[in-house]
């Protein structure tokens, strides 16, 4: 049973002496996360004081109006990111296309890239509702030493070597995974050390909460909302809990604890849904598969899935193993 209290710092080196082969890179990006991710901290809780709400009048990727803790929390990131000497490229929500980080120190042996939602649900800030960081790292394919490119980007989410997020809520939380399971850490703000609280973290292989933007019911495909209704029938273990709080981070998080599943579908608003697919959607999912949970996008895993874009979208059902198989019964026979 692994002993609780151990802080990040202490579970990344004994978890490095498991890889004996490794460089140590994976742990020092992670580090880097970490470090980011108590700055990103910092400015979220005092949001409400300081004139960091309000938009920056800015446009991202998604054509959102920008945030200015998104463009802050992006830029932290990419800095700590940066500073370590670590990736050799980084993608974002924030940022139109991938960013190329040259190291010069070590002639370009960098080997990792990373993507990454810096701020999501940062429609959520000015509100006091949870919002989170979402990241996802893979090695890259391309020759170590030559510039990246696109395809080191877009790699099935089978093929990530970590992946987490940072969920500043009630209390601020690192949740990741690097292939071995899923551990969470809880920030002590008063020193600014994360401690390893959440051990080993499963998911509950069914559960009684479903979250989803019951707004959009009237544009979902048929199947979706034959499974809503199901989850809203008075028959056996139902009707469920619906639950929604409009932050990704925020609302898997409580599922992975109580059990549930997450549905963002398919509308004849968004054919395609709204969530991406390389920052969002495949680091979730990958935490999801480790914790025993599934995540597909109706029919398919989604770490099967090959990107073609750097900002696509993919409908999104991820949660408890019993309840996302019963969404995909519903889909596939309403098809
Ligand atoms: P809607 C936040 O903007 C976000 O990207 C996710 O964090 C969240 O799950 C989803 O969008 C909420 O979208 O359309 O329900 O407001």
């Amino acid at each position: 049973m692994t002993k609780k209290n151990k802080t990040l710092g202490e579970f990344i080196i004994e978890n490095q002496r498991a890889f004996p082969y490794s460089t140590g890179e994976l742990s020092k990006l992670i580090n880097a996360i970490r470090l980011a991710a108590k700055v990103v901290n910092h400015e979220v809780n005092k949001a409400g004081l300081v004139d960091v709400l309000g938009s920056s009048g800015d446009i991202n990727a998604q054509g959102e109006d920008q945030q200015k803790l998104d463009v802050l929390a992006n830029e932290k990131f990419i800095q700590s990111l940066t500073n370590r000497e670590i990736v050799c490229g980084i993608a974002s929500e924030e940022e139109d296309d991938f960013v190329a980080i040259n190291s010069h120190d070590n002639n370009n042996q960098n080997k990792y890239v990373v993507l990454f939602d810096p701020l999501d649900g940062s429609s959520n800030i000015d509100v006091n509702v949870s919002v989170g960081t979402i990241f996802s790292i893979y090695r890259r394919v391309t020759p170590i030493g030559t510039p990246v490119t696109i395809d080191d980007f877009l790699q099935p989410g089978r093929d990530q070597v970590a992946a987490g997020y940072v969920v500043y809520g009630t209390s601020t939380m690192l949740v990741y995974t690097t292939g071995y399971g899923v551990n969470g850490f809880t920030l002590n703000p008063a020193i600014g050390t994360f401690y390893l609280s959440h051990p080993n973290m499963q998911y509950p292989e069914n559960g009684s909460i479903y979250s989803v933007n019951e707004g959009n019911y009237v544009h979902f495909p048929e199947g979706v909302k034959k499974y809503i209704k199901y989850c809203q029938m008075e028959e056996e273990d139902r009707p469920y809990t619906s639950r929604y709080i409009g932050s990704l981070v925020s609302d898997f998080h409580r599922n992975m604890i109580k059990g549930g599943i997450f549905l963002y579908p398919e509308s004849s608003k968004a054919m395609n849904g709204k969530l991406r697919l390389l920052y969002e959607c495949n680091p979730i999912a990958y935490l999801a598969e480790q914790a025993g949970g599934k995540a597909s996008d109706g029919t398919r895993a989604i770490l099967d899935i090959k990107p073609t874009e750097l900002h696509q979208r993919v409908p999104f059902y991820c949660g408890s193993k019993k309840m996302v198989e019963k969404a995909e019964e519903f889909i596939e026979n309403y098809k």
